[in-house]
């Protein structure tokens, strides 16, 4: 099942069909067994012309979150340690990227609150003061007040690797600023936890022409996502739920930055694609 949050409420879209949900968004996901509790909804919510379902979806679509934070893992996959420990050797920073990656405690960093999220087709940005930039595909857990993973989203990590490869201690300077997370294009309810099978691919776009492109499966992460969720519930409450990106494991060669105008184009198994470009703040 998947939840498109639109200006209007919900739609809720099961087995083809479109439902609108007026119920507000944080006391619906938040629930417990949500894909159980939406089963039901189906049976009682306004089903949709499909041609009045796609109107909704092309006009009005919000990003899949309401007073939740956003948080990241980082470091869970091989790739991204090779990749921090590269841009970061000058600052004698890499042997940190290489001790989390082992430790049994993970890298979990605060990402954003909801106004800097972008939404499926709206801009990302890129630091003005920030040489080197990438975007970072990442699947994205939806944990409910619980702790429970009720949900997934696609997720981009907007990063700065000019200031995070200066110093670790830049990482939030690097990671928090303004549009430097999507999420979209729906929250993903399933009956059952994701498959480890399922592939997450992102292509960027310059000016029409495929300028990165790269997929991998989510059975080569270092981490189970229950690991993840568990450790940031500790000493911590989530009243709304919470996001949690789980890390990248796509990161482009390091001769490659974003520039304006980038399409970057991100898709997960089962959830869709998230579509974004790149801009600057005015
Ligand atoms: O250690 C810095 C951030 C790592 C990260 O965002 C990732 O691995 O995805
Ligand atoms: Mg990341």
């Amino acid at each position: 099942m998947k939840l498109y949050r639109i200006r209007k409420g919900i739609l809720l879209q099961h087995e083809k069909n479109s439902y609108l949900i007026t119920e507000p968004w944080d006391e619906l996901i938040c629930r417990d067994k949500l894909h159980d509790y939406l089963q039901k909804q189906v049976h009682h919510a306004e089903l949709l012309a499909p041609a009045e379902a796609d109107a909704l979806l092309n006009s009005q679509l919000m990003a899949p979150i309401g007073n939740q934070e956003v948080w990241a893992a980082g470091v869970t996959w091989l790739r991204s340690r090779d990749a921090r420990m590269e841009e970061s050797k000058d600052s004698g920073g890499a042997t940190f990227y290489d001790k989390v990656y082992e430790a049994e405690r993970p890298e979990l960093f605060f990402k954003a609150q909801a106004h800097r999220v972008a939404a499926h087709d709206e801009e990302v940005y890129i630091r003005h003061d920030s040489s080197w930039n990438v975007p970072e595909p990442e699947l994205t857990l939806f944990v409910n007040p619980n702790g429970r993973i009720e949900g997934y989203t696609i997720g981009n990590d907007m990063s700065s690797r000019s200031i995070e490869g200066e110093n670790p201690l830049y990482l939030p300077q690097a990671k928090v600023y303004q549009r430097s997370a999507a999420l979209g294009p729906c929250l993903y309810v399933p009956h059952a936890p994701i498959p480890t099978t399922t592939k997450i691919a992102m292509v960027i776009r310059r000016a029409g022409k495929s300028v990165y492109s790269g997929e991998v499966a989510i059975s080569q992460i270092k981490r189970k996502l229950p690991e993840l969720a568990s450790w940031l519930y500790r000493d911590m409450d989530f009243p709304q739920g919470c996001f949690l990106m789980t890390g990248t494991c796509l990161v482009p060669d390091n001769d490659f930055t974003l520039a304006k105008g980038d399409k970057v184009e991100i898709t997960i198994d089962h959830i869709g694609t998230l579509n974004n470009t790149v801009g600057f703040k005015q």
